[in-house]
């Protein structure tokens, strides 16, 4: 008997495809598009996914895992298509499968659309951090909320931002699975009374969270975790009871309740103090909690062992009312005592803060929260009283000090301060780099750290190699496993064995040519997206992460015209030929973000055709900054902009992706960029500009911009033509805000302070590119170091020491 040969994987995945051509998306294989056969090739892998979801579900509840449960507002997830084939070791199958359809899966790919459930570096912190989870096979959580809008689509129009939004479920996502059996009501506004001496919470409005399950596969194993996202819903009988009773009014406003699930708020940083954005922090803290109640109940008897069970994390204070909730669902719906209850609270949350700014740290007015969550305001003042009881044994008749500690400011209208809600709440507070962390107990959290120290830590920040490394840049995801081996994914420390072959001319020869494709592949993605033509031969200068002052695109822009007017002046000096990259968005009521795009584009028209410099200098804005444009941008970068102030940048992750895709960082001695300096070494990056400590005397000091701008020729120059017309032509005025802001507004940001020291740091810069294979060799030495820098890294370190939770891999 002769047995048939199997399929080869690629046509059975082809076959795959076709199959769910016809039966899912039910169009001929022959006519399919290519969004119809990315739709296809996701069922497939969906499919797939699914059966090892529910056997990664099966075991952890067999065992009654301890799991972690991580709270955010945001993942910034991007694009799911790759990342599966690459968790399901299917990318060599599919490529070859959908030549039959005479598609490339680069094509494929690109026409699925980025789930951008987020605003920036928090957001896609989270996405890194759920991909390590699964990767490290923890019993892992995500809850979020399921968006319908999700980070705006920036467009520019003459040069200025364009807000357009981003309804990315339009065509529905093969990357979800809706839960219809897991759905809780979420309640609102109302009154509290005593019932036989018990607070009964008697809400206004209530509406349902609905839960979206997306799937997040682990790479090198079989794990698949959960990332649980809420939509919001009107209750289905109370829309109707009302309607039929032709209360018109009520059934509009249950209707309404949807809109909290709506849209992101677009905004970094800076809290906008809406109703709607406390409702959205409640609505999907008080959906996880119930489910995560719920969950614990059916392998438990009770709750007394919930802190045994699951570790809650508090990404940022924006679900830090889940310490009130737990305490209220404990207290009031399970008849716990207030001390016990507490004690789980404690014993359960841990935190993590992303910022020092105080104008970021948020707080709600007493008035709204009592509104809209009258239960929960009765339960934080009954925290803050038991908390300041405690605080005022530490330091008796110090009310200074109990007034800083409080949950309530006082000053003016009271304010409920999340921040320390979320610290008393929690047993372990985090900050995101070495230096965030040591400020945070120096600074902002310094009453708190003296009366526990023993609560602060810090966990430096990484990001995810496999998309930053394995899937943005396959091409020197090739080189390392041709050189090293493949064990850099799952073991980032492996780039150490880099440092050694920097020394060989054949693999700097590879590695140089590496970058090179990849910056001839993001020269024609700037082409296509700004229509620039940008020399791929000419350095790739990369500063891309959201528009902020502090992060100091100016600064780099007050370089860009440094450069141009002296290349104008000495146009035979031996210039070295550079690309100065820009993207970011700016929060839409960001105006001096705003005029900072306007500024660039202005100083880009300029520059960009003036035919005695651009084929030294050039300058672009790439639009519409996300994951999707990062992926593209990082491999071709030669050079990392990371330019804050120091002491602002929590930890940047943009710092990271850049080095590990062999850029050089040019920046200050703020938030990561301190480790990257220590992991890759002095000799390889380009620090400049004032420490955290000098910045802090130089404003004790007295600082004055305008002794520099006085001073210094080539920035008086800058500034003037950036104050006058040769950027603004007819318009003179138009940057007269920004210009004014230097010199007369104080220099918050204290660029012109740097100004000199980045000047010169430029030039240095400058000299190692003008010997190409110092340049690839300092190159090579900055992948090397970025081991530390995996979010595999991260988790096993929260794990470890915050969470206490074990990893359960599958056996076999
Ligand atoms: C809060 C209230 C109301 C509306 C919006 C917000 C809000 C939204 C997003 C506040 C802050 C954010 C985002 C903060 C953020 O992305 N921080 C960055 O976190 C990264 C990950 O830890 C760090 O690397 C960055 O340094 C830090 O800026």
């Amino acid at each position: 008997m002769v047995t048939p040969t199997p399929p080869s994987p690629a046509t059975s995945l082809a076959d795959a495809i076709n199959a769910h051509l016809l039966r899912t998306v039910a169009v001929d294989a022959a006519r399919a598009s290519t969004t119809q056969t990315m739709q296809a090739l996701a069922q497939v892998l969906r499919a797939q996914l699914a059966e090892r979801w529910v056997l990664t579900q099966n075991r952890e509840r067999a065992a009654k895992a301890r799991r972690v449960v991580y709270l955010s507002m945001e993942f910034l997830i991007g694009r799911s298509l790759s990342n599966a084939l690459a968790a399901l070791g299917s990318t060599a199958a599919a490529s070859a499968g959908l030549q039959a359809h005479a598609r490339t899966l680069e094509d494929i790919a690109a026409t699925e659309p980025d789930a951008a459930l987020g605003n920036g570096g928090l957001g896609r912190l989270a996405a890194c951090f759920l991909d390590a989870m699964a990767t490290n096979a923890l019993p892992s959580f995500g809850y979020g909320i399921r968006y319908e809008y999700g980070m705006f689509a920036q467009e520019i129009q003459n040069g200025r931002q364009i807000e357009q939004p981003e309804p990315w479920l339009q065509d529905g996502t093969p990357w979800e699975f809706p839960r219809a059996d897991i759905a809780f009501a979420v309640r609102f506004g109302g009154w509290v009374e005593q019932v036989d001496g018990k607070p009964a919470w008697r809400h206004a409005d209530q509406v349902i969270a609905k839960a979206y399950d997306m799937v997040v596969p682990g790479h090198g194993n079989q794990n698949v975790s959960t990332l649980r996202l809420w939509k919001a819903v009107a209750p289905a009988h109370i829309d109707l009871g009302a309607f039929n009773t032709g209360d018109y009014a009520r059934a509009a406003a249950a209707k309404n309740q949807e809109n909290i699930s709506w849209v992101l708020y677009p905004n970094d940083s800076t809290p906008a103090g809406r109703e709607l954005r406390l409702k959205q922090e409640y609505f999907f803290v008080a959906a996880s909690v119930q489910d995560l109640v719920q969950r614990h109940l059916e392998e438990h008897p009770s709750l007394v062992n919930l802190a045994n069970q699951v570790a809650i994390h508090l990404n940022d204070t924006h679900p830090a009312i889940a310490v009130a909730e737990l305490m209220r669902v404990l207290c009031d719906e399970h008849g716990m005592l207030w001390p016990l209850a507490w004690a789980i609270c404690r014993r359960t949350f841990s935190y993590t803060n992303h910022t020092l700014m105080p104008e970021a740290l948020e707080t709600w007015s007493i008035g709204l929260m009592q509104q809209v969550l009258p239960r929960h305001m009765e339960i934080i003042f009954r925290i803050n009283k038991e908390f300041l009881e405690l605080a005022a044994t530490h330091r008796p008749g110090d009310n200074g000090f109990l007034a800083r500690l409080s949950l309530i400011d006082e000053h003016g209208e009271r304010r409920v301060r999340m921040a320390h809600l979320s610290i008393v709440g929690s047993h372990t507070v985090n900050g995101v780099s070495a230096l965030h962390s040591q400020l945070l107990v120096e600074t902002i959290f310094s009453d708190f750290a003296s009366l526990w120290p023993d609560r602060f830590t810090n966990m430096t920040n990484g990001v995810t190699p496999r998309r930053w490394l394995a899937l943005a840049n396959p091409g020197l995801a090739a080189l390392l496993d041709d050189s090293i081996g493949s064990g850099w994914r799952l073991d980032l420390d492996q780039l150490q064995r880099l440092r050694q072959l920097g020394s060989d001319p054949v693999f700097r020869s590879r590695f140089a040519a590496i970058k090179q494709a990849n910056k001839l592949r993001l020269a024609g993605f700037i082409a296509k997206t700004t229509g620039i033509v940008v020399d791929p031969g000419s350095m790739f200068d990369v500063q891309v992460k959201r528009i902020h002052e502090y992060k100091r695109q100016l600064l780099n822009l007050l370089h860009v015209v440094t450069r141009y007017q002296a290349i104008l002046a000495n146009p035979h000096t031996n210039w070295v030929p550079r690309t100065v990259i820009f993207a970011g968005k700016a929060a839409s009521s960001y105006h001096m973000a705003k005029s900072i795009i306007g500024l660039i584009h202005d100083v880009a028209r300029v520059i960009n055709q003036d035919a005695r410099s651009n084929h030294l200098l050039k300058l672009v804005f790439v639009p519409n900054y996300g994951v999707s444009v990062a992926e593209m941008l990082m491999p071709g970068a030669d050079l990392s902009e990371q330019i804050s102030t120091a002491g602002t940048e929590a930890s940047g992750t943009g710092n990271m992706k850049l080095a590990l895709n062999g850029a050089l960082t040019i920046g200050t001695d703020d938030g990561a960029n301190i480790e990257i300096r220590q992991n890759v070494g002095d000799d390889n990056i380009f620090i400049f500009g004032l420490s955290t400590a000098e910045v802090r005397e130089r404003r004790q000091a007295g600082y004055q911009p305008m002794r520099i701008y006085e001073n210094n020729p080539a920035l008086r120059a800058v500034l003037d033509a950036i104050n006058g017309e040769p950027f603004s032509p007819g318009e003179p005025g138009r940057y007269r805000g920004i210009v004014d802001a230097l010199l007369w507004g104080g220099d918050h940001y204290m660029l012109l302070a740097d100004y000199a020291s980045y000047v010169a740091a430029q030039s240095r810069v400058d000299e190692l590119y003008r010997t190409p294979d110092a340049w690839c060799r300092l190159s090579i030495n900055n992948v090397a170091g970025m081991g530390p820098f995996s979010a595999d890294r991260t988790i096993r370190d929260y794990a470890a020491n915050i969470w206490r939770v074990a990893a359960m891999p599958a056996p076999g």
